[in-house]
């Protein structure tokens, strides 16, 4: 027991990350399908806007803080970083317990909030005046509050940790152009972390003594501006949506240097400054998810601008993949599949959110399903797709066996065909107008409706499949008799003899 609940091994607690990250997508995917099944007809199934609402608003937590973030920070971070780094563990073994400790409590305090009262129909941005407590009176935003302030604190204390690891814990001769892009996707993304979530921590702190202590932060009648909640919150919102990408970024391009027979990633520098640049330029764009609140033409005109350039840092890391598998014959893996799915629809999800950035085309499309379709491709296609593809990859790794390719090359293509069909009909309903948020439609959207929630079915059997895969190999124990993953320090050093390069080498190795 004290393994698992006393842990500061490294690998443990990723594990761990991975086993809640898992439980949470599983929950996070039967609101989804409820939203699906309710949006694909026009009668009501729910009978209720106020419970469509909190599923919607509990969807997106769950997705973003309790499935995307843990499995790709807590769970391939703890696992990957100190071996990539030659380190013994993290630098705060018993910090990284209690981070991960943070987030049972946090996910009970979320899925309570939904069992009380009205439940926190307000979106996950949580904005008052819906937030306060004249139209969400009761203990639910409170709860939701709270399960943020916990998840928040357990990310710090992760970026702090990793942060030092990463900083402190390398081996000899491990200078920062030779970290690994993983390692740095990581390094920049505990530094997003570190920056943003203390300012949504004063969001929703101020917006908890508003609701309880009769502040007036964001109430007018008392002096205070709503909008200035939208500013602190996407201050940090948006420095998060590269959050949860930026890790991904990390593994694709592992992935594509390890299908492409060890080749090292083209541009490997310029990979470096592209993610420091997205980064930074993650921390002067939030506005451009509130062109609707009536600022000036000068200031949309600055966050138009500003989030335009990020195309080129993005465009940077897109076109070197593609440079690294140039010359290559492809060979299509799993994790090959994944990796190309991922560059082809991430890259259309991008190409959406350029079109979202001009302010006086966003003005009509604000709040629309093109919105939902925009950062579905870029999450569910682009950040979940890093996810299977770091899963499909380093699962031998992980648990010593295989998985059969075959399947798992059937379970990818489906959920190619189910995310596609789920997400590419919203970008129509979007541009025809139809809102996000709402239980119900004008039957004008009733077709593409319709076809978006097969499609979320299809993505659904895909899962059931993902983990029937699992189950099959871990049930049938099917050891991994020999891969070059899976080969120990001393055989590493007996195949390539130690020179200025070896080191490159031995973060793949299992410390046996
Ligand atoms: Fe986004 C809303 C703009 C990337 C996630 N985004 C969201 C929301 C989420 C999200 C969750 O400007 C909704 C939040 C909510 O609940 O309200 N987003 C962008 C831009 C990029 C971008 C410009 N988003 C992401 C990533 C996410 C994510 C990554 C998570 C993983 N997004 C927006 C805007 C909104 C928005 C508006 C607000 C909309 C509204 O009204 O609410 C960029 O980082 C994308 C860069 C990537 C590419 C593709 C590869 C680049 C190549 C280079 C050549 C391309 C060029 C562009 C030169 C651009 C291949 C040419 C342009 C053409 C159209 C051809
Ligand atoms: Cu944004």
């Amino acid at each position: 027991m004290n393994k698992w609940f006393l842990s500061t091994n490294h690998k443990n607690i990723g594990t761990l990350y991975f086993i809640i990250g898992f439980w949470s997508g599983m929950i996070g995917l039967s609101m989804s399908m409820i939203i699906r099944k309710e949006l694909s007809s026009t009668n009501s199934l729910i009978n209720n806007d106020q419970t469509y609402n909190t599923i919607v608003t509990s969807h997106a937590f769950l997705m973003i803080f309790f499935m995307v973030m843990p499995i790709m920070i807590g769970g391939f971070g703890n696992w990957l970083i100190p071996l990539m780094l030659g380190a013994p563990d993290m630098a705060f073994p018993r910090m990284n317990n209690m981070s991960f400790w943070f987030l049972p409590p946090s996910l009970t305090l979320l899925l309570s909030s939904s069992l009380i009262n009205t439940g926190s129909g307000t979106g996950w941005t949580v904005y008052p005046p819906l937030s306060s407590n004249t139209s969400h009176a009761g203990a639910s935003v409170d709860l939701t509050i709270f399960s943020l302030h916990l998840a928040g604190i357990s990310s710090i204390l992760g970026a702090i940790n990793f942060i030092s690891t990463i900083l402190n814990m390398r081996m000899k001769g491990m200078t920062n152009e030779r970290l690994s892009l993983f390692t740095w996707s990581v390094l920049l993304t505990a530094l997003l972390l570190l920056l943003s979530l203390p300012v949504l921590a004063g969001a929703i702190t101020m917006l908890l003594t508003d609701r309880n202590l009769n502040t007036s932060f964001f109430d007018p009648s008392g002096g205070g501006d709503p909008i200035l909640y939208q500013h602190l919150f996407w201050f940090f919102g948006h420095p998060e949506v590269y959050i949860l990408i930026l890790p991904a970024f990390g593994m694709i391009s592992h992935i594509i240097s390890q299908e492409s027979g060890k080749k090292e990633t083209f541009g490997t520098l310029g990979m470096i400054y592209a993610m420091s640049s997205i980064g930074l330029l993650g921390f002067i764009v939030w506005a451009h998810h509130m062109f609707t609140v009536g600022m000036d033409v000068d200031t949309r005109a600055y966050f138009t601008a500003a989030t335009m350039i990020i195309a080129i840092p993005t465009g940077i890391k897109i076109f070197s993949w593609m440079a690294t598998m140039y010359g290559n014959k492809l060979i299509f893996s799993p994790s090959m599949l994944w990796t190309l799915g991922f560059i082809f629809l991430f890259t259309l999800g991008g190409l959406t959110g350029i079109i979202l950035s001009n302010s006086s085309i966003d003005i009509i499309l604000h709040d629309t399903y093109y919105v939902v379709a925009h950062f579905h491709y870029v999450l569910s296609m682009g950040a979940v797709f890093g996810i299977m593809a770091g899963f499909v990859t380093w699962y031998p790794l992980f648990t010593g066996l295989t998985m059969n390719p075959y399947w798992l090359k059937i379970q990818f293509f489906m959920m190619f065909l189910g995310v596609n069909m789920t997400f590419f009909p919203q970008h129509f309903l979007g541009l025809n107008g139809m809102p996000r948020r709402y239980s119900d439609y004008p039957d004008a959207f009733l077709t593409w409706n319709i076809f978006s929630s097969i499609g979320s079915m299809i993505s659904f059997m895909s899962i059931l499949l993902m983990i029937f895969i699992a189950w099959e190999s871990l049930s049938s124990n099917r050891q991994i008799i020999f891969s070059a993953n899976m080969m120990t320090s001393i055989e590493w050093k007996q195949k390539f003899p130690p020179s200025d390069h070896s080191y490159e080498e031995l973060p793949l190795t299992v410390n046996k």
